[in-house]
Formats: structure tokens, C-alpha cells, sequence
């Protein structure tokens, strides 16, 4: 624990909170009996009131490396100081082409180029466009279909959740962009409940994208995104072959194929990248979170082979002009590439994507431990993630699992809760002991639930 955690001076009654609009939070309930972390230092958060809090879920699923990482700290304020901001319009600075390059280095296969933002959605959007300008470069301007997935989660930018499968996402924001379909989600109670690792059944459901193909014809359809492992929606693990059966009927029909790994990303299930672990490569890789372990905002996009040249070319034969017409004002910001650039010294240097695997397996006992306890109705897990689901209060969905995060954050754990669903996913650097602190506290929490 960090010495110097400790309370801190703040003014939390309901007016001092009110200015801030808090995203995906219910602010009314919020405000009135908040959750307010002060500092975090490791393993752990401190509450303002000065209690330690185990991270269960390295933040929002980000802090791969830990919290407070000195290496990570002193690049970012080493790099402030020098270069608070640099355009890459038409300008650049060093270290976002080293991070360019890394990241290349660090996916197995043939990818190549990275695009860079500042989040997971803006990563998502970019992909999308990318995909379909590169379709209209190569003379296949047709292809503007994109396909999602049910209980898909990509962010919240417009191309995001009309590709993105959860309806509170989508509801409320109006006809989205047109031309999306969706493959059904390959979660089932049924025939998958206490699957340990990647369930057997459901290799069918990616032959879906067959019937979607025939729905649509092929020659108008741009992309398939999804999840390799679904993880906002409460940890769906892929079906043996799923993946890779989506490869070959992309391959068979031009259809690009989008990764995003923004959560599976940076060690999360034992290697680099979900590409690595289940052996598929997508044309494009979406990430963010773990690529700066969460301290400083960023996001990618990274490119197959072929990605890249297709817009050089394109522009090139046409005279020579901007290749692709996107970008952020913040793409590569050279405080973020420097934050970047240490996380992955950070990961390499304590071999975290392998400790990763190393502990996938004490971990998946662990989260198959509570098969069998009160209200659990499936456990569910890949490399350093699990999810817990429980059965829902009669009429009143989401309320069981949400009185268990705040007994957790009450008793020193930080889980995460999404429907009736208990989702973890610690930092990489997590001891067995600290499992076993999450395991028995969330037992009990469980024990005493109604
Ligand atoms: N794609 C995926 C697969 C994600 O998991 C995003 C895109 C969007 O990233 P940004 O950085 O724009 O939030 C995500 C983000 C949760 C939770 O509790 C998950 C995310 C974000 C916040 C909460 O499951 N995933
Ligand atoms: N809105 C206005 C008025 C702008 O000038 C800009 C960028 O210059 C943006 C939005 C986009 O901001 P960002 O590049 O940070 O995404």
C-alpha cells in the first residue's frame, strides 16, 4: 500500500457533486451516496475516507500495468514538460512514430500501420471509415454495409453503437447510421453455463454471417466488427472455431474483419492481443485502455498489410493528395505516446502478458469456485477475466448485483456490475493472495445478499 494513502478534504454532499454530469451512472442515486476514490497507488485505490480498495477490475478494465507505475508517471511528466502538444497534421514529433513502430512489432502477423485517437469509440469510428474508404479507394465503392453483433459493445460514438448490439445504447440516439445488421451474440445459459474457457458449443452462430451475406450480397457489405471476447456486455467467451469461422466467410466474400480489442488488448488473456491467443487475424485492430494502462487518454487503430498502400496508391494515381480525410486534434499527442511508450517497456520488462497466462489458470479456479453459491447462475472466464452471473431479483433486474458492488466497495473490492452480471479483470500484476482477497470477499458479500 501506498504510505502516503490516506482521507482527503472533500466537500461530497449532494450540491458539491451536482455540476457533473457522470457517465452511465445513474446521478441521482449517485449523488446521494457516493463513491469516491482519492488515489491509487498498485494493486489499490484509496477512497476519499482513506480505506484501501482492491482493484478487481483494473479500473474500467484499463490498468492492465497497475496504478501509479513510476516508469509510466515520470515519462508522462518528463514528456509535459517538454512537449505539452504538437500537431500531426502535416507535422509530427518523435515518439508517436516509435509507438507506431512498437505497436507494429508487438502484433504477431502482418500488420503494419497504426492510426491513432484518444479512446476505444474514437478507435471504433476510425476503423469503420477506415473500412469503408478503403473499399472506395479500391474501386468498390458498393461496400458500405457494416455488420455488428448482438450484445456487442464498441463505444458510444455513432458508428459505435449502430454497429454495437445493446439497446439502451441505441434507443434514445434516433435511426443511426443506415445499412447495419448484426450476427446474433453467441451467449447461452443453456448449452454454455460454467464453461471453463472458451465454451464448445456455438461454432454454428458464425455461420450466421452466411445468411447475412445471402440477405445483402456480399458486394455491398464493408465489414464485420466484433469483440473477440465480448466484454462490456458481461464477458462472452467465443465459441471453439467462432472466430475463425468468421475469418474464412470474410476471406470467401472481401469482407473486412475488425478486432476490436479494447479490452482484449495488452496481455488481458495471456499474449499481446485476442489475435494472438485464438490464432485469427482481423485486417484491423482496434484498442485503447491498456495501451497507455489507462493513466493518459489514447486509442489505435492497427492496420494488415495492404491497408495502408491501398489509400497511398489510390492517392498517389490520382495526383497526389491527402490519403484519408480524419484525424483528431489530439492523435498522437505526445504526452499520451510518451504514457504509450513506458507502458509497454512496463509490460515487457515484468513479462505481464505472461505472468497473465501463468495465472489464467489459478484465476479460472478461482471464478469456478463460486459455481454452486448463492444466486450464481453461471461463471464464466478467459485468461485474466471472469464474470460472474447471477439470477436477477424477481422484477427487478440489475439490483442484486449493484447492492453486491457497493457491499464490495464497502468491504475493500472493486468489482464491476453490468445487468445481473459481475464482471472482473485485475491488473496483470496481481498476486495469488489478492485473488484469493477477491474470491473470499465476494463470497461473503454474496452469502449475505437477498
Ligand atoms: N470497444 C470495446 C470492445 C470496449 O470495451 C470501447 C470500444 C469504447 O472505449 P472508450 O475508451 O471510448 O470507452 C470499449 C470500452 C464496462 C465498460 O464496464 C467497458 C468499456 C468502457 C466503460 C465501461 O464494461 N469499454
Ligand atoms: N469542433 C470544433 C469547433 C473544432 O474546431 C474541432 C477541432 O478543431 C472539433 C470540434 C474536433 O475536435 P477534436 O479534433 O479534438 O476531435
Amino acid at each position: 500500500m501506498d504510505p502516503k494513502a490516506a482521507a482527503i478534504d472533500f466537500d461530497s454532499s449532494p450540491n458539491n457533486l451536482e455540476a457533473f454530469w457522470m457517465p452511465f451512472t445513474w446521478n441521482r442515486r449517485f449523488k446521494q451516496h457516493p463513491l469516491l476514490l482519492a488515489s491509487a497507488k498498485d494493486m489499490h485505490y484509496t477512497s476519499v475516507d482513506g480505506r484501501p480498495i482492491l482493484d478487481g477490475t483494473a479500473g474500467l478494465w484499463c490498468c492492465n500495468a497497475g496504478h501509479g507505475r513510476q516508469k509510466i508517471v515520470e515519462a508522462v511528466q518528463q514528456a509535459v514538460a517538454r512537449l505539452d502538444f504538437a500537431p500531426t497534421f502535416q507535422l509530427g514529433h518523435p515518439l508517436v512514430f516509435e509507438l507506431a513502430s512498437r505497436l507494429t512489432n508487438l502484433v504477431p502477423g502482418n500488420f503494419d500501420h497504426v492510426f491513432f485517437c484518444n479512446s476505444g469509440s474514437e478507435a471504433v469510428d476510425s476503423a469503420l471509415k477506415i473500412a469503408l474508404a478503403y473499399h472506395r479507394m479500391r474501386g468498390d465503392a458498393a461496400r458500405t454495409r457494416l455488420i455488428g453483433r448482438e450484445r456487442g459493445y464498441h463505444g458510444v460514438g455513432f458508428g459505435g453503437i449502430s454497429v454495437g448490439g445493446i439497446v439502451k445504447n441505441r434507443m434514445f440516439f434516433g435511426p443511426l447510421i443506415n445499412g447495419v445488421d448484426h450476427l446474433p451474440h453467441t451467449h447461452s445459459l443453456e448449452h454454455n453455463a460454467f464453461s471453463r474457457g472458451q465454451p464448445d458449443w456455438g461454432l454454428h452462430l458464425a455461420d450466421e454471417l452466411e445468411r447475412l451475406v445471402a440477405l445483402h450480397d456480399a458486394s455491398t457489405i464493408a465489414a464485420v466488427i466484433v469483440e473477440p471476447v465480448a466484454g462490456s456486455t458481461g464477458v462472452l467467451v467465443p465459441p471453439v472455431g467462432y472466430l475463425q469461422r468468421l475469418r474464412e466467410i470474410c476471406d470467401k466474400h472481401g469482407i473486412l474483419l475488425i478486432f476490436d480489442e479494447v479490452i482484449t488488448g495488452f496481455g488481458r488473456l495471456g499474449k499481446g492481443f485476442a489475435t494472438e491467443y485464438f490464432g485469427v487475424e482481423p485486417d484491423l485492430i482496434t484498442c485503447a485502455k491498456g495501451l497507455t494502462s489507462g493513466t493518459i487518454p489514447m486509442g489505435a487503430v492497427i492496420c494488415r498489410k495492404g491497408i495502408y498502400e491501398t489509400f497511398i496508391d489510390a492517392a498517389d494515381s490520382s495526383g497526389g493528395t491527402i490519403e484519408l480525410f480524419h484525424g483528431y486534434t489530439y492523435t498522437g499527442h505526445p504526452v499520451a505516446a510518451a504514457a504509450g511508450l513506458a507502458t509497454l517497456e512496463v509490460y515487457k520488462e515484468e513479462g505481464l502478458f505472461d505472468r497473465a497466462a501463468e495465472l489464467s489458470g489459478y484465476w479460472e479456479d478461482a471464478m469456478h469456485s463460486f459455481k454452486g453459491e448463492k444466486h450464481v447462475i453461471d461463471v464464466r472466464n478467459i485468461g485474466m477475466v471472469g464474470a460472474i452471473e447471477l439470477e436477477p431479483r424477481p422484477g427487478k433486474p440489475t439490483e442484486r448485483a449493484y447492492d453486491a458492488f457497493v457491499k464490495c466497495f464497502e468491504k475493500g473490492l472493486m468489482i464491476r456490475v453490468t445487468g445481473d452480471i459481475i464482471a472482473l479483470s485485475p491488473p496483470l500484476i496481481i498476486e495469488k493472495a489478492q485473488i484469493d482477497e477477491i474470491v473470499d470477499t465476494l463470497r461473503d458479500v454474496l452469502q449475505h445478499l437477498d
